[in-house]
């Protein structure tokens, strides 16, 4: 069964592992929601609040890899100390990229990038950590409304998946990119 580890912050604190598949993107988008449907119900805390999470937390996969969760970014931190401290949180985990099997990158369906998720796309595909775009809360949309939003917010991106991770919609499709990737 999938099972906590550890929550850290500073890098000497990250467990030892091997593969890991990390969740990013702005508060409130639904990582934590995601991981709880990807593994076990209420592994990760999520809530109505963004900013829910506030350590990294990583989660053994049956011994198969790690997953990690990681605080949404855009949140409006509560003072300039909470704010470096992310960044440096942020920097220490990334620095070990060389673990990072793939990066699951959480976007809302209804809003497509924005500003903060550009920037992170673009951090990605400068570092060429491997990465696919997951667009979430579809079951918020209508069948309409998801084509629409399709063509104004994603068009040209290719590895885009749509889920929602309420109501387990797509769900397969994610598993199989994270499947292959940590193989
Ligand atoms: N309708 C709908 N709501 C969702 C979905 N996924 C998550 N939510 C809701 O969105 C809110 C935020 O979810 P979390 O999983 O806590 O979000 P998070 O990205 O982990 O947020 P932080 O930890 O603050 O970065 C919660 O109220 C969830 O119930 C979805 O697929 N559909
Ligand atoms: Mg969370």
């Amino acid at each position: 069964m999938p099972s906590f580890i550890k929550s850290a912050k500073e890098g000497k604190d990250f467990p030892e592992t091997e593969k890991e598949v990390v969740f990013v993107g702005r508060s409130n988008v639904g990582k934590s929601s995601l991981l709880n449907c990807l593994y076990k119900k209420n592994l990760a805390y999520t809530g109505k609040t963004p900013g829910k999470t506030r350590l990294i937390n990583f989660f053994d996969i049956d011994g198969r890899y790690t997953a990690v969760d990681v605080p949404g970014y855009g949140y409006a931190r509560r003072s300039q100390q909470e704010a470096v401290d992310y960044a440096k949180m942020m920097d220490d985990y990334f620095s070990r990229k060389g673990k990072i099997r793939l990066t699951v990158m959480i976007v809302d369906s209804r809003i497509g990038l924005t500003k903060d998720d550009q920037d992170m796309k673009g951090y990605l595909d400068s570092q060429q950590i491997p990465y696919v775009i997951v667009a979430n809360k579809i079951d918020k949309l209508s069948n309409n409304q998801l084509n629409n939003n399709k063509r104004l917010f994603f068009n040209g991106m290719n590895n885009v998946i749509y889920i929602s991770a309420e109501k387990r919609k797509n769900i397969d499709q994610l598993v199989y990119a994270i499947e292959d990737a940590v193989k």
